[in-house]
């Protein structure tokens, strides 16, 4: 079974307590398996399809239980020869999170998350966001047959994510002020009006996003790689993955851990700045900016979480500019076919700077997790890339633009 932890106190709570953090001392809570009543082996995992469910005995779901689900996970590890040819590194995967059903590695959380929230009989669920947990959240809220309100950062929300938010009926609200006003604001609203909360604060979230981690070490044969390169915005995701590496560890199911790679963009950097200092808190920056918006966070929340990550798994924080971040974008979507959204891209772009560098050997075997499809945010393609030409319609005309 499992039950709820504060990371801060240790202090324990009943898994149907409905809480977000420790009513004690405010730390962040977190999801505890007990291990030792899991029985998973690896010829019963490969007997099953292969997708976030596959690793049901791991998921936090009461037994019977419905789940709301849109067969999510199951992405696919992309090898990625060309681009590490490119980066000049022995070994390079890509795990395509866009490939999930709404686009990005949200719906993984979701799944869990709007599961749980009729568990415990949610009525209505809320969230912030900067585009993507509000796309999600939409569309599992509408599969579930609940209520749903996002708050979002009016006018910096990539135009895919919102034309999600708005097709699956969520009620979609903008405010004139970034993510992180926005968060401090629909806490206070779900705690006063009994909304459930499904931002990656909300412990069960992280638990459907640990998935990564599994399905990562199950299509490399049960094996870690060396490291996980993964974006970070309010620090959910890196620190879900590191939980379940250690998961399957602590199970047997691989032998090694890898060493966590937090990417930030470089006007959104808060954890990148904290790692550095060797701080355990990070100093929130007030007016965060970048092209990759949906990591454009100044005060993330899980920054406890990803930091502990950090410095269990030997890990390495680092930004990109957004320069970097296209360039990225471009050799994931000219090298390998794979289109995602910048973001996602700053996860290459933080392998090349840290090849570079030195710092990431180049004879490791590295995965880089793309967090969100490229189709999230047309304009960026449409504002940073080469133009279509449009011509007369002639021979002529036609020959003199293709053979120049
Ligand atoms: C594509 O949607 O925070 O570090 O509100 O959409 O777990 O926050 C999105 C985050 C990386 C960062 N890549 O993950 C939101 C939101 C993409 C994202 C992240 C996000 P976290």
């Amino acid at each position: 079974m499992f039950v709820l932890r504060c990371m801060e106190c240790g202090k324990e709570y009943h898994r149907r307590a409905m809480i977000y953090q420790c009513p004690d001392c405010s730390g962040l809570l977190e999801v505890v398996f007990d291990l030792s009543e899991v029985e998973l082996t690896r010829e019963e995992l490969k007997k099953r399809p292969f997708n976030l469910w596959r690793y049901r005995e791991l998921m936090p779901v009461e037994e019977g239980t419905r789940v709301v689900s849109l067969s999510e996970g199951g992405t696919p590890l992309y090898s990625a020869k060309a681009l590490a040819e490119e980066l000049g590194l022995r070994e390079l995967y890509v795990k395509n999170e866009g490939a999930n059903p709404t686009g990005s590695f949200k719906d993984r959380g979701m799944t869990v998350g709007v599961t749980k929230a009729l568990e415990l009989g949610a009525s209505a669920v809320g969230c912030a966001s900067t585009g993507n947990t509000s796309a999600s959240l939409a569309a599992y809220a509408a599969r579930a047959g609940i209520r749903c309100l996002v708050l979002l950062p009016a006018g910096k929300i990539a135009i895919g994510k919102l034309a999600q938010a708005l097709l699956h009926g969520a009620q979609v609200v903008g405010i004139r002020a970034n993510f992180d006003v926005a968060l401090r604001l629909v806490r206070e609203l779900c705690t006063k009006h009994n909304i459930y909360l499904l931002n990656s604060i909300n412990p069960w979230r992280l638990e459907g996003q640990k998935s990564e981690a599994f399905e990562i070490a199950d299509q490399l044969g049960f094996s870690s790689p060396d490291r996980v390169v993964v974006p970070v915005g309010n620090c959910g995701n890196i620190s879900a993955i590191w939980k379940g590496f250690k998961e399957f560890h602590q199970l047997g199911l691989v032998d090694e851990l890898p060493s966590m790679v937090g990417v930030q963009a470089e006007g959104a950097s808060p954890l990148v700045k904290a790692f550095r200092a060797g701080k355990s808190r990070v100093e929130p920056e007030r007016e965060p900016e970048t092209i990759a918006t949906a990591i454009r966070i100044g005060a993330p929340v899980n920054a406890p979480k990803a930091l502990r990550a950090l410095r269990e798994s030997g890990g390495i924080a680092e930004s990109v500019t957004d320069e970097e971040i296209i360039e990225a974008q471009k050799l994931l979507a000219r090298k390998l076919g794979i289109g995602v959204e910048p973001a996602s891209a700053a996860s290459v772009a933080g392998l090349k700077k840290l090849l570079e560098y030195g710092e990431i050997d180049r004879d490791e075997r590295v995965v880089c997790v793309t967090t969100g499809h490229a189709l999230k945010d047309p304009e960026i393609i449409f504002s940073r890339y080469e133009k279509p030409v449009e011509i007369e319609p002639t021979m002529e005309a036609l020959e003199r633009v293709v053979m120049g």
